[in-house]
């Protein structure tokens, strides 16, 4: 299956047939040797995770992000940059999250680095998936280096306004980011807020740690889930929520 330019179709026609995805977050500076990831990445696979999003924050070089997208290579899954900044862009992707930090107070993260990073992208042939990043609740290190006017975990007003700005500038998805490792999850009846007001897509992640969660979550709305740590720290757990949302 040759991805590239369809990614984007692949994401929204599943979408669309009301089926609930799942994302495994890998993120390079995390990532240990060659074979441990090729053991995780079968893992997921085999499990029926929907994409690879490769991404993190801190300490992710080209180098280390190249790495982990040729040993995804043969998988037959949308390859999907996860971006904190412009390291990090590589031709070995199928596409990236072309996100823009709606809350955050610095402009950089809105539209400066996206100009940077548009030509560069136009170059390399990778797809761009225009998205809404919002940070919500305890934010993690994203909100800190994003400089995120964080939205309150109860706050569902708040958390719609962004998204119905989002839709409405045109964005495929919208992100509701609690932050890697957060100790709480976004609020399931956030999600449920805004699905009743808007339209578009939702991707959710940060502290998501079991079935449970991840199976309620898309029950009241989310359309794709992502989990990151709990893929590192318990492989049969990231595997059980995988398989878990194909049931809903
Ligand atoms: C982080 O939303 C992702 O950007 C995933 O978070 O690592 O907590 O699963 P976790």
């Amino acid at each position: 299956m040759k991805l590239k330019g369809k990614v984007k179709k692949y994401i929204l026609e599943k979408i669309n047939d009301k089926k609930k995805l799942h994302f495994s977050l890998l993120d390079p500076y995390k990532i240990g040797s060659k074979s441990e990831l090729e053991k995780i990445a079968k893992s997921l696979y085999d499990a029926g995770t929907d994409a690879f999003l490769v991404g993190g924050t801190l300490g992710v070089s080209k180098d280390k992000l190249d790495f982990v997208l040729s040993i995804l290579e043969d998988y037959e899954i949308p390859k999907i940059i996860f971006p904190s900044n412009i390291n990090l862009i590589s031709e070995k992707a199928d596409a990236i999250l072309f996100l823009s930090l709606l809350n955050s107070d610095d402009i950089y993260y809105v539209i400066g680095a996206h100009i940077v990073a548009a030509p560069i992208i136009k170059m390399l042939q990778i797809e761009p998936i225009p998205t809404g990043y919002i940070i919500v609740g305890h934010g993690g290190t994203a909100a800190h280096v994003g400089r995120a006017r964080i939205i309150p975990y109860d706050n569902y007003e708040l958390a719609l306004a962004y998204t119905l700005a989002a839709e409405y500038l045109g964005m495929n998805l919208v992100y509701l980011e609690a932050g890697s490792g957060a100790p709480s999850p976004v609020n399931p009846e956030m999600i449920s807020f805004i699905k009743r007001f808007s339209e578009i897509p939702i991707i959710v992640g940060g502290g998501i740690k079991n079935a449970e969660t991840a199976q309620k979550m898309a029950r009241e709305g989310a359309d794709i889930i992502v989990t990151g740590n709990i893929i590192e720290s318990n492989l049969d757990k990231a595997i059980e929520i995988i398989k878990g949302l194909k049931n809903i």
